[in-house]
């Protein structure tokens, strides 16, 4: 998979992607992700990526010429993008739906929305996929990119080792996951649950599935209409 960020701030994308997961997959080859300078793709004296919005208003916004030779350009090098996404306030809320959809694309390309927005014809023009990643306001979608990228990267085939841990993860079977323990048994008069050091291997399997459930009725009651649960785990604990 290929992956070009376009960003101002190049410098906001690089390190993240250097480190664990994601970097391991980029020094072994599964996937090549770059972010690319959108002041690279100026062609005037002062790098200028932004302008005025026409019918006045607060702030500015990102200006198309930049934007278009950058798809232009990054397209010709690497070939036609599978999808271009745009990471907007205004996009669809990113999910593990969409994270699975992205994984399966041979190039991506990921535009880091900055400053009041984009030209909207680079919108309707050149976007594929307009992205937020929650109901909370950031200052640029740098991070917004970060976050589709590292979701996405470790779906692809063999980034992640244990695919026994890609399919058992939240959000694949709809509840959120069971506490962990290590040791010591007991820390600071904290005590691990006994059936954790029991060898029960069928206790443990049903302690954690009622702590699933239960967690999840506590803290994302709107999962559990999505769950794929048996009925009587729908009703125990109401
Ligand atoms: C102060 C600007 N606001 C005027 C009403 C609008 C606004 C524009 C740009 C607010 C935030 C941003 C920057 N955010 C993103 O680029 C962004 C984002 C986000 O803020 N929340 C969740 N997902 C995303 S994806 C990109």
């Amino acid at each position: 998979m290929v992956v070009d960020i376009v960003t101002i701030f190049p410098q906001m994308i690089e390190p993240a992607l250097a480190e664990g997961v994601v970097g391991r997959a980029r020094t072994s080859g599964l996937v090549d992700v770059r972010a690319r300078d959108l002041r690279d793709y100026t062609s005037d004296r002062h790098r200028v990526v932004d302008d005025m919005p026409f019918g006045g208003g607060p702030g500015m916004v990102m200006k198309p010429e930049p934007l278009f030779r950058a798809i232009e350009e990054i397209s010709a090098e690497r070939g036609a993008p599978t999808a271009v996404i745009l990471t907007t306030p205004q996009g669809r809320c990113f999910s593990h739906a969409e994270a699975v959809r992205f994984s399966r694309m041979e190039r991506l390309i990921v535009i880091c929305g900055r400053y009041e927005g984009v030209d909207e014809r680079v919108a309707e023009a050149l976007v594929t996929d307009e992205i937020s990643i929650g109901d909370y306001v950031l200052t640029g979608g740098e991070l917004a990119a970060l976050v589709v990228v590292d979701a996405v990267v470790r779906l692809v085939p063999g980034v992640v080792g244990d695919d026994a841990s890609v399919a058992a993860d939240s959000f694949a079977d709809g509840l959120l996951d069971y506490p962990h323990y290590t040791r010591p048994a007991e820390f600071r008069g904290m005590k691990v649950p006994d059936v954790l050091l029991s060898g029960h291997h069928a206790e443990i399997a049903r302690w954690r599935r009622d702590e699933q459930l239960r967690r999840t009725k506590a803290r994302r009651p709107d999962l559990i209409g999505r769950a794929d649960l048996l009925r009587r785990e729908r009703h125990e604990g109401d």
